[in-house]
């Protein structure tokens, strides 16, 4: 295992969940970290958990990753001493709704298009060159089994994360000769906020996605990220499906009777 002690790791999407649980992982090994999410406060309260338990250096972003002037502008404006960021972890994503294509709500489309996929292609533009030029980089996107399979009703969110698993494939292409690693940690059902979200706030509906099974949890998958960054130098995970016993597939979910 290599050490990522003071590597400068930045999570999108660290407010909540899959994000959450890789801070507190990278913490745990003495990583120096960038937590980015849109809620601040959410943010400022992981830091304060974070710097009790692990006293690692901290720096928070407020960014909407699908707006690209902002991510543009607050990446520029990282402190010197933050701007040369070891490893991304583009976490940050949503789903919106779960309709037949042809009544789906378009607005849902966007917000998971620009989030999904724009959102993770501005970070990743905006941050691999300096670990090319600095020889030295991992980017960790967060995929889905549904960039695998397609499910009904998921048409959207899983052409997104299809596009993620294309783009981790192209961008590891496109590094060759390089030593920057790219990943992709594609997760099926995993406890988080995720279905309150794709509910629109419906805490009831999401709650029945996770009832009478065993869903995999966030630190899980912060886990699986954790190992793929602390594989030796030549060794490139370069895609890994992570499943709850529960769910041989996405359409498949055994809930106890
Ligand atoms: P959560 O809803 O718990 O967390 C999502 C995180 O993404 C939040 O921190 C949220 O922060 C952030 N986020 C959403 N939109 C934006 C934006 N425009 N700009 C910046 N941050 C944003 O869900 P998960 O932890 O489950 O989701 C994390 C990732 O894992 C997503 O990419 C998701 O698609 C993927 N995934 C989840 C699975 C699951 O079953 N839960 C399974 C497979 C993949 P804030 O709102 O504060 O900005
Ligand atoms: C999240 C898993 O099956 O709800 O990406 O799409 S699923």
């Amino acid at each position: 295992m290599v050490s990522v002690k003071n590597q400068i790791v930045l999570i999108t999407g660290a407010s909540s969940g899959i994000g959450a649980a890789c801070a507190q992982a990278f913490a745990q090994a003495g990583a120096k970290l960038i937590l980015a999410a849109r809620r601040q406060e959410r943010l400022q309260q992981l830091a304060a958990e974070i710097d009790k338990e692990f006293g690692v250096p901290i720096h928070l972003l407020s960014l909407d990753v699908s707006d690209r002037a902002q991510v543009e502008t607050v990446l520029q404006d990282l402190p010197p001493e933050w701007s040369s960021v070891d490893i991304l972890v583009n976490n940050a994503g949503l789903s919106r709704g779960l309709d037949n294509l042809q009544e789906g709500n378009i607005q849902d489309w966007e917000e998971m298009i620009d989030t999904n996929i724009k959102g993770l292609l501005y970070m990743t533009r905006f941050l691999v060159p300096g670990m090319v030029e600095r020889g030295h980089g991992h980017v960790i996107n967060i995929g889905s089994v549904a960039g695998h399979q397609t499910y009904p009703k998921g048409n959207v969110y899983c052409g997104t994360k299809a596009a993620v698993r294309a783009i981790s494939e192209g961008l590891k292409q496109d590094l060759f000769g390089t030593p920057i690693r790219v990943s992709s940690v594609d997760p099926g059902m995993v406890e988080t906020e995720f279905s309150q979200v794709r509910f629109h706030g419906d805490a009831e509906r999401a709650a029945t996605v996770y009832q009478n099974t065993t869903p995999l949890t966030a630190g899980d998958i912060a886990d699986v990220v954790f190992f793929c960054a602390t594989r030796p130098a030549h060794v490139n995970i370069s895609e890994v499906l992570v499943m709850p016993t529960a769910q041989p597939s996405p359409t498949m979910v055994h809930r106890r009777s």
